[in-house]
């Protein structure tokens, strides 16, 4: 009779490759080992490890799926979605860490720089003795970055750029920053701008007091007439193309990394209920309970069915962008529902930083927010099924 594994129920391991398997190993032995320890303290006093870049570096999980030639590992998006959702088991800042500089500062030199560029940034910012952060959002223009009021001026040699970013993930502590701007050189068009650590003009204040993704740290960026040289313009993209390119691979990322977080809160629902007493039985022996932990493990498992798909389709090279939205929106939205639920599982010891569960809780409603929000990618889906437009 084919036995049923409650924690794998549709045999997700088998399904993948033996050098997938290799690095999911490798990377969850990593995330126990390395991150796990350092997070408790990390949350409490909202600070983030600058070395561990360095260590993410040494494990080849920065720029992942960049060939190897510019020091980066060139696995498939799927075994870079397995790492994620590894990194994301310990908390989502860890991995809001490493996919801003892989998907959102590495892919765009990657896929949009010259050879030099290449050359010069990549292999430091694979190895993590670099850090990149990626300015998109502005105070004004979040959901709507098309909007923004960022601008580069051609000046002699380069570019001048004035304007401010809100909310980005790392930049108090970049040496680059990818910039978005538009160019008067480039019909007002949104071009790239690799903004150096050191520019004048160029600062990053960090913002204070995030209830949320407390070990991952943000910050302002602020370009107050920064002389940007041309060589540091990332020219073969234009318009918003360029931007939302990484926010797929991001997005991506996003939506495996989530189900790690949702699954340590399962399993610790479980393992709590098991373990309390209530009644004079175990809270696990409840119907309301069993309930609770019967929709966790389907959404979970639903969820990585659809993540390895996507997976799949990124890697022959077919994958139609509403794909991404659908798992990216999905995902975070029950893996937020399940760290909700698993905190309540919890009674009072669900809201103490000791069972994890309340902080991956609050990480998981920024994850639902950034990278567009539940709602966007709802639009996204309905705009792509009725042919109309509901964003204005
Ligand atoms: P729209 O008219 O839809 O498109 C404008 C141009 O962009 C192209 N495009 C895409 N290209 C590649 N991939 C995609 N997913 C694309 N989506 C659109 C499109 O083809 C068009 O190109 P062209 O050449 O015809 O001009 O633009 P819109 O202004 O109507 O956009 C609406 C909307 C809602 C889809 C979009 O603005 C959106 O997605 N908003 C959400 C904003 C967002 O996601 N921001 C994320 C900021 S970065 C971040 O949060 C990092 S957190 C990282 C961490 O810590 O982990
Ligand atoms: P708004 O766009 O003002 O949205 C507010 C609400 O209105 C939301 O509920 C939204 O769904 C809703 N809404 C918006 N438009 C519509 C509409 N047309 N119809 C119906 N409802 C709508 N950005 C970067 O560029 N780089 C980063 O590294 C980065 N890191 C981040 C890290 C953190 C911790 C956070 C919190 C954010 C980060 N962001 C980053 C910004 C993030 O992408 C934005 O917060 C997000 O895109 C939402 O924009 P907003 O905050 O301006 O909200």
């Amino acid at each position: 009779k084919p036995q049923f594994s409650w924690d794998d129920p549709f045999h997700f391991r088998d399904q993948l490759s033996e050098d997938e398997r290799m690095i999911m190993d490798a990377a969850r032995a990593f995330c126990d080992d390395r991150l796990m320890p350092r997070i408790l303290e990390a949350n409490r006093h909202e600070k983030f490890d600058r070395e561990i870049m360095n260590e993410l570096g040494e494990n080849g999980f920065l720029g992942s799926t960049i060939p190897e030639e510019y020091g980066c590992a060139g696995v498939n998006h799927v075994a870079y979605g397995l790492v994620a959702r590894e990194v994301e088991r310990v908390d989502s800042g860890y991995r809001s860490a490493m996919s801003v500089q892989s998907s959102l500062v590495m892919h765009p030199i990657y896929s949009y720089g010259t050879e030099e560029q290449r050359k010069k940034y990549l292999p430091k910012l694979a190895t993590g003795e670099m850090v990149g952060c990626f300015g998109l959002t502005e105070p004004d223009h979040g959901s709507d970055p098309g909007s923004m009021v960022t601008r580069a001026e051609k000046v002699d040699g380069g570019y001048k750029l004035n304007g401010a970013k809100m909310w980005i993930t790392n930049s108090p502590i970049a040496d680059i920053a990818i910039v978005w701007a538009k160019s008067d050189a480039h019909e007002n068009k949104i071009k790239g701008f690799i903004v150096e650590r050191g520019m004048e003009g160029f600062t990053t204040p960090k913002i204070e007091g995030k209830m949320s993704l407390r070990a991952s740290i943000t910050g302002e960026i602020v370009l107050d007439n920064v002389l940007v040289p041309e060589e540091n313009l990332l020219p073969n993209v234009s318009g918003l193309a360029g931007p939302f390119g990484c926010l797929n691979k991001a997005r991506y990322g996003i939506a495996w990394g989530v189900l790690g977080a949702a699954e340590f809160c399962w399993h610790a629902g479980r393992q709590y209920t098991l373990d309390r007493k209530q009644f004079g039985r175990p809270l696990a022996q409840t119907q309301l309970m069993q309930l609770k932990m019967a929709n966790m493990q389907t959404e979970i498992t639903l969820g990585l069915q659809a993540a390895l798909r996507v997976g799949r389709m990124m890697d022959e090279g077919n994958c139609p962008v509403e794909n991404i939205s659908l798992i990216k929106r999905n995902n975070c939205g029950k893996s937020l529902d399940i760290a909700r639920i698993a905190r309540d599982m919890h009674g009072g010891n669900g809201i103490s930083d000791e069972f994890h569960v309340i902080r991956h809780m609050v990480n998981l409603e920024t994850v639902n927010t950034y990278e567009g929000t539940h709602d966007i990618h709802a639009l996204i889906l309905g705009r792509a099924q009725t042919g109309l437009q509901a964003f204005f």
